[in-house]
């Protein structure tokens, strides 16, 4: 593939921009190389600048269930732009967003409308610590929540992928309150609880982790960390900026059966525009400002495009429900990759729940962090590579989910099994 266009632009962004990205994970930081600089998505397509096309399994990671501009979400945009871009005033797409999620996800009684995840998991952070009048939180070692302070500790995703789980900048202060622990280690949690219990504000959780790769909790984890919350009175997060809508229409909650006391949603929620929310027990909401006293502000917070974009997105999902479908397209390309690795001979282990799936480059099952950060990186990188020039782009790190949209087809996903093929041949 030729991308010298690319590689111009790029080189003029690094002159610009920190590492010529507005987010490490763009950076290519886990697969060496440089970016690849895009000029267009359509439906499950990503085009470079260089008039390359590629079958797109990062959806912006993890916002574009739909597809590339989905025409009901372009016409949202549209006809929402036409009326202007901000008021900075209550408008009435904030109601009618608040209640697709409200009615989506039954923990949800009051939300709050943000810009991002990283909004929306810092603010419910607070919210909890402003509830229980408690300071301690925990958090596991390869869940990323964004990049908050506090959360900035054994973080996933990026942080993992460039190895900087604990960044500069961040102070002591900032996180002698956040307690880490193991993801599935029910010991390790039940222990904390019995030691600090009553001083611990909120668990924070990816119900469903995708930032360190797809990992998938245990039963006994999930009854234990709803048990210990309740018992000791501390606030259950699910951060489902990645899950939310995407697992399931009610997201991995209602997969599993449980009822969190907060949610943080991002991503799907926002149809690809800068959104995100956080909701949950009206107790629990209420107090903040301006009813309660706990304060959380945003010039953008609920802005009309994003609502527009959101509402569209989630009428799209509630009405036509394609979940059926992505599970099959999924199981597809899970069940192609076992096949291809297994006959290959290459250890592996794909995990996967609903459209995000994981290829993990790891002999046996990825439970946690732990094991996530014994995977062959080094291979993961030459499978990324040898599937982006033959036009199938993967995320660009082993610590990260695939996803699959509902314009992905299964034409589409054996030609991706075929490129898997070619490409996993180099690695034995
Ligand atoms: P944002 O601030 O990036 O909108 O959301 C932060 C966040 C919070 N919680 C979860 C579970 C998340 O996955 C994220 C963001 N995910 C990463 C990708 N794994 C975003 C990509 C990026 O940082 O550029």
């Amino acid at each position: 593939m030729n991308h010298s266009r690319s590689a111009e632009i790029f080189a003029k962004a690094c002159d610009l921009m920190p590492g010529g990205v507005n987010s490490p994970a763009r950076a290519f930081g886990g697969v060496g190389g440089q970016p690849i600089v895009m000029d267009r998505g359509d439906g499950p397509f990503l085009f470079d600048v260089d008039g390359n096309r590629y079958v797109d399994y990062i959806g912006s990671w993890g916002p574009l269930i739909l597809g590339h501009c989905h025409p009901q979400v372009v016409d949202a945009i549209q006809a929402a732009l036409a009326r202007g871009t901000t008021f900075g005033a209550p408008t009435e797409a904030e109601n009618q967003l608040a209640e697709l999620i409200i009615a989506a996800v039954p923990s949800v009684e009051r939300v709050r409308l943000v810009s991002s995840g990283t909004e929306a998991t810092m603010s419910a952070i607070r919210l909890a610590r402003g509830f229980t009048n408690r300071k301690k939180f925990i958090k596991f070692s390869g869940n990323y929540h964004g990049h908050a302070d506090a959360l900035l500790v054994a973080a996933g995703s990026s942080a993992a992928t460039l190895s900087v789980p604990n960044s500069l900048g961040v102070t002591p202060g900032a996180v002698e309150d956040t307690l880490v622990l193991e993801y599935n280690d029910v010991e390790a949690i039940s222990a904390v609880f019995a030691r600090h219990g009553g001083e611990i504000a909120a668990v924070i959780m990816e119900p469903i982790v995708g930032n360190m790769g797809l990992v998938i909790p245990t039963s006994p984890f999930l009854t234990a960390v709803r048990k210990l919350t309740s018992e000791f009175g501390a606030v259950l997060i699910y951060d489902e900026v990645m899950t939310g809508f995407r697992v399931a229409y009610g997201g991995a909650q209602t997969l599993q059966g449980v009822t969190p006391d907060l949610t943080t949603f991002g991503k799907v929620v926002g149809g690809g525009l800068p959104l995100g929310a956080y909701g949950g027990r009206a107790e629990i909401m209420d107090c903040l400002l301006p009813v309660g006293q706990v304060f959380q502000a945003g010039t953008l917070s609920g802005n009309p495009l994003a609502t527009a974009a959101g509402i569209a997105t989630l009428t799209v999902l509630r009405d036509s429900s394609p979940y059926g479908q992505l599970e099959h397209l999924s199981q597809q390309l899970a069940d192609g990759f076992r096949h291809i690795a297994a006959d290959l001979e290459i250890e592996h282990v794909v995990q996967r729940v609903g459209s995000m799936l994981t290829f993990f480059f790891h002999n046996g099952p990825v439970h946690c962090w732990s094991d996530a950060a014994k995977c062959d990186t080094g291979r993961y990188s030459k499978f990324f590579w040898g599937m982006l020039e033959r036009g199938h782009y993967l995320p660009c790190s082993q610590f990260e989910a695939m996803f699959v949209s509902a314009k992905h087809t299964p034409d589409l996903v054996q030609q991706t099994l075929n490129a898997a093929r070619q490409s996993l041949v180099g690695l034995t």
